[in-house]
């Protein structure tokens, strides 16, 4: 479907000079086939998701729709109150917040965090008064529970981004990528997670993986990688990618590429090592790791 062009030579680019060692090439992609049917549950939040999942956890979304919280960061006005969960023997589970809080975000993640062959499930979770936090929760007996969480964020109207999983610093246990305050100067923030904590073990700003108002959260991708797993993300202009690994100096740019202009939807896998999104110019690009 990729169709390489001259004009690819002129995109690719390249790298940093620090590091020789990866490089991110940029490609004409065609448009993305029309997407499938979407799955809803019932009262499901207008505009979220359902994750499926493979182990204890069937399905998971958003639900209770409420406009108690005006951030209207995420395209409306309109948030969860409520996480639930279909387990895989098709038992019913509903977390309900408090009225002082709600779940800013369009799709629960379910990742087995702690290797004990159950999933848990991340889930933006903020607070009217103190704004996002990053939550984790689980199923436990008959209920949902939540097994840690980062601090708020300190203020209303102060959002976070979820990453994603992976092994970043290398020690064989899954890591959770963050990018806080992503339209105000993002901050990449990692998080060992051991219940009840959420440890943020490194840091960089100079990011972003959203845009005020959209409802694509995937700009910024992991990207699985021999000893350490991988960041993809725009920087803070949405105009360029950079490619990030953790080291135990701190974060470090691997490679960066220009973009056309700024990238404007989720990045979409498209191979082991690439990924498609469209630009606010409308056009379709790849960008590959190599
Ligand atoms: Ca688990
Ligand atoms: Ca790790």
């Amino acid at each position: 479907m990729i169709a390489p062009i001259a004009m690819c030579v002129a995109l690719a680019a390249v790298s940093s000079a620090a590091a020789a060692s990866a490089v991110l090439e940029l490609h004409e992609a065609e448009p993305p086939e029309p997407a499938a049917t979407v799955e809803r549950r019932p009262d499901q939040l207008p505009g979220s998701h359902v994750a499926r999942g493979s182990a204890n956890i069937a399905a998971a979304w958003l639900a209770g729709p409420t406009s108690r919280y005006d951030h209207a960061v995420l395209g409306d006005g309109i948030e969860a109150s409520q996480l639930a969960v279909e387990t895989r023997g098709g038992g019913m589970l509903v977390h309900t917040l408090p009225a002082t809080r709600v779940f800013e975000d369009l799709a629960p993640r379910l990742a087995d965090l702690d290797g004990d062959g159950e999933d848990e499930i991340l889930v933006v979770e903020t607070d009217a008064a103190r704004g996002a936090s990053l939550a984790v929760y689980a199923v436990a007996g008959d209920g949902i529970a939540r097994k840690a969480m980062t601090p708020f964020l300190g203020q209303s109207y102060r959002w976070l981004n979820p990453l994603g999983v992976g092994d970043f610093d290398g020690d064989g246990r899954l890591d959770i990528a963050l990018v806080a305050t992503p339209h105000i100067g993002g901050r990449l923030r990692l998080y060992r997670y051991t219940a009840p904590t959420l440890t943020r073990f490194a840091e960089i700003g100079g990011v972003s993986t959203h845009a005020i108002g959209s409802r694509e959260l995937g700009l910024g991708r992991v990207v699985p990688y021999t000893d350490r797993d991988r960041f993809l993300l725009p920087d803070q202009s949405h105009r360029a990618l950079r490619l990030l690994e953790w080291t135990p100096d701190g974060i470090r740019e691997m490679a960066h590429v220009a973009l056309p202009s700024a990238i404007e939807t989720s990045l979409e896998p498209t191979g082991n090592d690439r990924w498609r999104f469209r630009t606010r110019a409308g056009r379709y690009l790849e960008v590959r790791v190599h």
